[in-house]
């Protein structure tokens, strides 16, 4: 198992996380980087505008989003590593055939938006390698996870599931130091729950592990804005956002205006003190 600091040492607060998807159907940046050259280019840009890592994509989370065959996201994911070697990278999968190959390539980082509830049999490629992993909440799944999103206290019930996905990931032998949690911004929530989730950030800080924030360009913030029919929402949207959420304690902001996010992030880390 490769020898890692803390993940809150490898990614000091705040870090940006730039975002690649390779995909023809994300939400925001669908069919941009679906040609590797593009992709590549993207990313190593990401890298000197100041990302702490980026997150490669090859599956579609948005609502409404069909599933993606193995071999496609294979397709898609592969020659894009392939490019980035020696680039900080993490890798947006579910799937525990894609990690590995990920992680053969030199991924550092899995993020997973099921939490490890989507192949069983992640947990053991994250242990063995000694990745770091980043544990979603999402309600339902992308299919349908918008119709209807219901929660007795959302917060609750997100730090309730984020904790019982921490405690699974280390009894399979993950190590907690090298976990960070993340709300789910938009994955089964309205405007109202993604707000109070950022409002009440400090009571997933209390589960002990660094945040990871995903507001970049999701449609609540366009619905904020006064457009109840947005599907995304603008860059300094997006940053206002990323300002609070590292504000009320987030380590790491996932976005995909890298550059805007790490001025924004150093201003705010500069003025909070
Ligand atoms: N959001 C998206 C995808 N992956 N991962 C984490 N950890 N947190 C998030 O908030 C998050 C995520 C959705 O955004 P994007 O990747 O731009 O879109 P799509 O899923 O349509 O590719």
């Amino acid at each position: 198992m490769a020898d890692r600091p803390p993940i809150e040492e490898r990614f000091p607060r705040p870090s940006v996380m730039g975002v690649v998807n390779v995909t023809p159907d994300s939400f925001s940046d669908g069919g941009v980087h679906l040609r590797p050259p593009a992709a590549i280019a993207e990313a190593w840009g990401m890298l000197d505008e100041g990302a702490a890592i980026v997150d490669v994509g090859g599956e579609s989370t948005r609502p409404g989003a069909d599933p993606v065959p193995l071999d496609e996201e294979l397709r898609r994911v592969v020659p894009v590593l392939e490019g980035l070697e020696g680039a900080p990278l993490s890798i947006d999968t579910s799937k525990a055939e894609v990690a590995r190959r990920a992680i053969e390539l030199g991924v550092e980082l899995v993020n997973d938006v099921t939490a490890l509830r989507g192949d069983p049999e992640l947990v053991d490629v994250v242990a063995e390698s000694g990745v770091y992993l980043s544990l979603m909440h999402m309600l339902g799944e992308p299919r349908t996870m918008q119709a209807d999103p219901r929660y007795s206290d959302v917060v609750a019930d997100v730090a309730a599931f984020l904790e019982e996905r921490l405690v699974f990931a280390v009894s399979r032998g993950v190590r907690e130091e090298r976990v960070c949690l993340d709300p789910g911004i938009g994955f089964g929530k309205t405007v109202e729950h993604n707000v109070e989730l950022v409002r009440r950030l400090e009571a997933l800080l209390a589960l002990g592990r660094p945040l990871l924030v995903g507001f970049s360009r999701k449609s609540s913030l366009g619905r904020l804005l006064g457009d109840p029919a947005a599907t995304t929402g603008t860059r300094a949207a997006s940053m206002g956002a990323a300002v609070i959420a590292f504000d009320r304690g987030a380590t790491v902001v996932r976005a995909h205006d890298v550059r805007d996010h790490v001025e924004a992030l150093t201003i705010a880390a500069a003025l909070a003190g």
